[in-house]
């Protein structure tokens, strides 16, 4: 095991790993840039280097200084949380090189996964369902009518360098079709480096159902079922629930045991997320996470299983402290993200928290880094923390978070607690009818009231 864990990263994820090293005997080391020098996860570990200044760029994502850092500390492993360096093979590669662990999958992994033509095929190969779509690549008008005509109208031009919806273009029809080639082209060049793209069928209504893995590198690997994570606002999750209201246990097992079996072949290392677009009882693989990811807690919520243990566990050579069939899934659980933004407009709220109270009881899980008299500074997203309730059934969790939001005190700043209560009480909401476009929807009748 690790005597040592630097954790690279902030706010409400730095946190959550540090307690999970906490509770396993590891020391702690937080990295911080100059406007995180009052931060939660600075107080609390067990040692803390500054390692630039407020820009992500230079602090944060700064590969040389966080190598500094474990140089400095002694650290013998890093954890990179979401976001910032956690999907970096490169990353991966140089801490390796230099003889200290990445709490992750191997660089070739990351590689795979973040070239999506590359993650697809790879997919299809284990015997994952994926969207129908062009086998690589895609150049010419030509290709892309032939490819087209073949699976249908409309189609969608992803770029292979995106993810997570950027640099996506919709053709209703061959007119649309070279424009939408071209446009995806350049912008995906201009916003990756990388021109290549690909075309897919466009799904019009699914919902975004991801599924939790996680493997030991050595051909061990598990599925922890699924999150819906529909509910989005410009391809950021909202609300996370699982399970997905849609699915019934027979159909968990059937795709989780698709992924688990996938990731026992590939020899996957460590947690990953199987991300599936769900239309008319189908599942279509668009992407996979190879990282913990925010919406974590709501698995961790209904199997009791700590993800960031094993992470850590299969990261030191550990191996996984549970078998499939160890793994149950009990009751129901519902994240909600809090951002420190303008509940109606989403601009971003920074500044002082001069009232602070979250929210307690029976299965009630706040992750946050603030805390009253704290300042949010303007420089990173604006996550400040989540609220995840778990109940026996999805009506007694909703009953637990419209009572935990109405505790919740968060004074000085605007957040989107208010969203949650309007959701809270909209019935497609309650009956857990919706897809991927149903928030913005609902965000946009809402503002023309
Ligand atoms: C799609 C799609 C429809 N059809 N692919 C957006 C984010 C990226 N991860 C994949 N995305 C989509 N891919 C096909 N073939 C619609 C989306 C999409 C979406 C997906 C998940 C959650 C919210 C979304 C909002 C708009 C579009």
């Amino acid at each position: 095991m690790f005597s040592k864990i630097l954790i690279a990263n902030r706010g409400e994820i730095a946190l959550r790993v540090l307690r999970a090293c906490k509770e396993l005997g590891i020391q702690t080391v937080a990295v911080h840039s100059t406007a995180d020098q009052d931060a939660m996860h600075v107080r609390l570990a067990d040692e803390s280097v500054c390692i630039g200044p407020p820009p992500s760029r230079e602090s944060y994502l700064n590969i040389h200084q966080i190598l500094a850092a474990c140089e400095i500390t002694g650290a013998d492993a890093v954890h990179p949380g979401y976001g910032f360096l956690s999907e970096n093979a490169k990353f991966a590669d140089i801490l390796e090189a230099h003889g200290l662990t990445f709490i992750g999958p191997t660089a070739e992994h990351i590689r795979m996964m973040g070239d999506k033509i590359t993650a697809k095929k790879t997919a299809e190969e284990l015997g994952i369902p994926v969207v129908p779509g062009s086998e690589g690549e895609i150049t010419t008008d030509e290709e892309a009518k032939k490819v087209a005509n073949e699976i249908g109208f409309p189609v969608i031009i992803k770029a292979t360098a995106g993810g997570g919806g950027r640099g996506m273009k919709v053709a209703n029809n061959e007119d649309e079709l070279s424009i939408a080639l071209a446009t995806a082209r350049s912008e995906a060049g201009a916003a990756f480096g990388n021109e290549a793209v690909y075309i897919e069928k466009y799904l019009a209504k699914p919902r975004h159902i991801e599924i939790q893995v996680m493997g030991d590198g050595e051909g061990n690997a598990v599925h922890l079922g699924e999150r819906d994570c529909s509910l989005q606002r410009r391809h950021q999750k909202v609300w996370e629930e699982a399970n997905s209201p849609s699915l019934n246990s027979a159909q968990r097992q059937e795709i989780g045991e698709i992924c688990a079996e996938a990731m026992r072949k590939m020899k996957y290392r460590g947690a990953g997320t199987v991300e599936f677009l769900y239309e008319n009882g189908e599942f279509y693989f668009i992407e996979m996470n190879t990282r913990l990811q925010v919406e974590h807690p709501v698995t961790e919520a209904i199997t009791g299983i700590d993800l960031v243990h094993e992470q850590i566990r299969v990261a030191s050579g550990g191996g996984l402290s549970v078998t499939q069939k160890d793994i149950r899934f009990s009751g129901h659980a519902i994240e909600c993200r809090i951002n420190a933004e303008d509940p109606r407009s989403f601009v971003p709220s920074p500044g002082t928290i001069t009232h602070y109270h979250p929210p307690g009881g029976l299965g009630v899980r706040v992750d946050s880094g603030v805390y009253q008299g704290y300042k949010i500074p303007p420089y990173y997203d604006s996550l400040i923390g989540k609220l995840i309730v778990h109940g026996r059934n999805r009506v007694e969790c909703m009953m637990r978070l419209r009572r935990s939001l109405d505790e919740f005190v968060v004074d000085g700043i605007n957040t989107t607690i208010p969203l949650f209560r309007d959701l809270l009480a909209n019935p497609d909401i309650a009956n857990g009818d919706y897809d991927i476009h149903w928030l913005e929807k609902f965000l946009a009748q809402k503002s023309s009231e």
